[in-house]
């Protein structure tokens, strides 16, 4: 079943449409129509007709060997991510454009040009192979938002490690099972990041990370809030400034494969193990640079900003790597929308003359609570596109991004992706695409995307289903580091070749897609991808819960909220002082983001006669609806208990 978690009923109800302008249609990247009919024709030769844009040391014998589900794009092809970031960029007059305009939360503020990204990544590459990393190993990086963060990751892209980047928010017992799935030798943290005025201490969560054994043979530290001069440890851990200052600022770029391995990035699956997804080097770079150049519409004047971390995909694919990729200028900031006021970022629009701006539903929910008054203190004139990430985007939060950041003149793009599909596979291109406010509208061209019921027939249009991909793409997973068979299982066995994105969808009449979100157990908090076995996983490591289920209730705010039911082991009474303390427990095991909003107390869990907890039951009483089918339960008293204490106070 699909559940109604993004609110159907308002979607349907969207009639609004909004067709590109005549201004922004004649200076858009792409304006024909045809595309799309001609990519889907040939994908092949769409995806390699793009790919003559990048740069290659040795140009592909192959563009596609699609062995299902294991696909290989640009066989035989060589070429260097940060040499298409960074170096092909320094011929012309780019050289010395900004790639990176970056502004710290204190309101400290570096620029480096291209040819300073150039000139740090160089050093920190050398740095790097100083340290003995070399072509293939792991590197994991756990950082505030820094530009020592992309300067890291393009610095393993140029000798051919695969970075590991950890969001700065994870526990150290979350970065300590990353390091050991990937068998990292070297982390990259720093001291600590500035967030609402506070120091986040990057520097002890690692240190709590690195109790032996551990993989890791040398921590290289960021000097970012001087709070860890002190915590240095000897003949282990190097300041980052001390590692490059005397390095060659050249460093040859390694020859990589088109299918070598670029980076990993774990992101959260329907089990309590996080999943190392795994993205290669040509078909990646490709991915999120065409991407980027169509779905943003990416001119050489454009400032842009995606305000996402680094740490999750977005900002992989949309902060560092296709915007680089383009040759544009990246805006980064490290810190809170709130600090010091609740106009920062349109301060921060207005100071740089920031003309995109990608950012998340949650954000816009906020900013739409606090008020029109942040936003109409700045001149936001400079933005001329808007662009929507992460979670579904309701048609109101869409209106209001559209009118008070937008000016009700800059085409919104949603864009629907995922941390497996590299790139966005979903979005309107604003120079063809009427926009319709909830909807991320039509396939980008060359992906064949389909909704289909449980048998997998297309649902058609009106109908809901689950969300498939029918063609491999450049930018998708490879696999999962480690666990093969799991990729085979979690994508490609509902339906035999066919990518399952467990997402839920509807197609309207003029074929645009409306996502309704996640369909298994992974829940969307603010756009962050948790997945309810790992709380449920944490809450049952206290030594005072005997059995817990998590659900996702529905927020106005956070799209998702986590809600956890406990059964408490027989000698512990429930108190509010045990609700904290297990909601403590969780943010210690995950990270902060992972915390539960509320804790439930229950006698028992509502399971069925074969042991299943119906968490669907759980939902309706988190929710406050009438419960829906209970004729399953082993004991339909347990809900109803639970209905009753908890089910119509909220
Ligand atoms: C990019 C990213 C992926 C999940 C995905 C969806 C949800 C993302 C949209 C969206 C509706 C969107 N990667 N999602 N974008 N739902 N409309 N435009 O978020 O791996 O962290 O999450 O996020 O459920 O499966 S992610």
């Amino acid at each position: 079943m699909v559940e109604n978690v993004g609110g159907i009923e308002a979607l349907l109800q969207e009639d609004r449409r909004f067709p590109p302008s005549d201004e922004f249609r004649n200076q858009a990247n792409i304006s024909d129509p045809n595309v799309y009919e001609e990519a889907l024709r040939d994908p092949e030769g769409f995806w390699a007709k793009f790919a003559e844009e990048l740069d290659w040391i040795k140009k592909w014998d192959t563009v596609l060997e699609w062995d299902p589900p294991h696909a290989k794009w640009f066989v035989g092809g060589k070429l260097n991510v940060s040499y298409n970031c960074i170096d092909r960029h320094l011929k012309s007059a780019r050289r010395n454009k900004a790639a990176i305009i970056w502004e710290g939360e204190p309101g400290d503020r570096q620029v480096y040009t291209y040819r300073d990204l150039y000139r740090e990544v160089c050093k920190f590459a050398n740095g790097l192979k100083s340290l003995g990393v070399v072509k293939g190993d792991r590197v994991t990086i756990y950082l505030p938002m820094v530009p020592e963060l992309p300067i890291a990751m393009l610095a393993c892209a140029r000798i051919g490690a695969a970075h590991s980047v950890i969001f700065g928010g994870f526990s150290a017992e979350s970065i300590r099972d990353r390091i050991d799935d990937s068998q990292s030798k070297l982390l990259i943290t720093a001291d600590g990041g500035f967030r609402r005025g506070a120091i986040i201490p990057l520097k002890q969560n690692a240190d709590d990370a690195l109790v032996s054994p551990t993989p890791i043979e040398n921590v290289v530290v960021v000097r970012r809030t001087e709070s860890a001069d002190d915590k240095m440890v000897a003949g282990r851990d190097i300041w980052w400034h001390d590692l490059v200052a005397d390095q060659p600022m050249h460093c040859e770029p390694e020859p990589m494969d088109s299918e070598d391995m670029l980076y990993l990035l774990y992101t959260s699956g329907t089990t309590g193990k996080p999943k190392g997804i795994v993205h290669t080097t040509a078909g990646y770079l490709l991915g999120t640079y065409a991407t980027a150049k169509w779905v943003f519409d990416l001119k050489e004047e454009d400032v842009y900003w995606c305000t996402a971390d680094i740490g999750w995909v977005t900002g992989h694919s949309y902060i560092v790597y296709g915007p680089l990729a383009n040759g544009a200028t990246s805006v980064m900031y490290e810190g809170s929308p709130d600090y010091p006021d609740r106009d920062r970022f349109w301060a921060i629009v207005a100071k740089y003359g920031i003309s995109i701006v990608y950012t998340a539903p949650t954000a816009i929910r906020t900013f739409m609570r606090w008020g029109e008054e942040y936003p109409q203190r700045h001149d936001l004139t400079s933005i001329r596109l808007l662009g929507s990430v992460g979670e579904p985007i309701n048609p109101e939060a869409w209106m209001w991004y559209w009118k008070n950041i937008g000016l009700e003149k800059c085409p919104v793009v949603d864009t629907w992706w995922q941390t497996e599909t590299g790139q966005i596979l979903i979005a309107p291109l604003p120079g063809i695409t009427t926009l319709r406010p909830g909807s991320a509208t039509r396939p980008f061209p060359g992906i064949d995307a389909e909704v289909v019921d449980e048998a997998g027939n297309p649902v058609g249009p009106g109908g809901g289903g689950y969300l498939t991909i029918k063609k491999p793409w450049p930018g998708m997973l490879r696999t999962i580091y480690g666990d093969p068979d799991r990729y085979v299982e979690q994508y490609w066995s509902r339906y035999p070749d066919i990518y399952f994105t467990a997402d839920g969808a509807k197609i309207d009449e003029d074929g645009n897609f409306w996502l309704l979100g996640r369909v298994d157990d992974v829940i969307n908090v603010s756009a962050h991808r948790i997945s309810t076995m790992e709380v449920e996983s944490a809450l049952v490591d206290n030594p005072k819960v005997a059995e817990a289920a998590c659900i996702g209730r529905s927020d106005e705010i956070k799209g998702q909220a986590i809600v956890g039911f406990v059964t408490l082991k027989d000698n512990v009474t429930s108190s509010d002082e045990v609700i904290a303390e297990l909601k403590r427990h969780v943010a210690t095991k995950i990270g902060a983001m992972a915390r539960p909003d509320d804790i439930y107390f229950t006698a028992e869990l509502p399971k069925t006669r074969s042991g299943k907890i119906m968490r669907r039951l759980l939902r309706d009483v988190a929710e406050g609806r009438a419960l829906g089918d209970t004729t399953t339960l082993a004991d339909p008293a347990v809900v109803e208990a639970l209905k009753q204490q908890y089910g119509d106070d909220e």
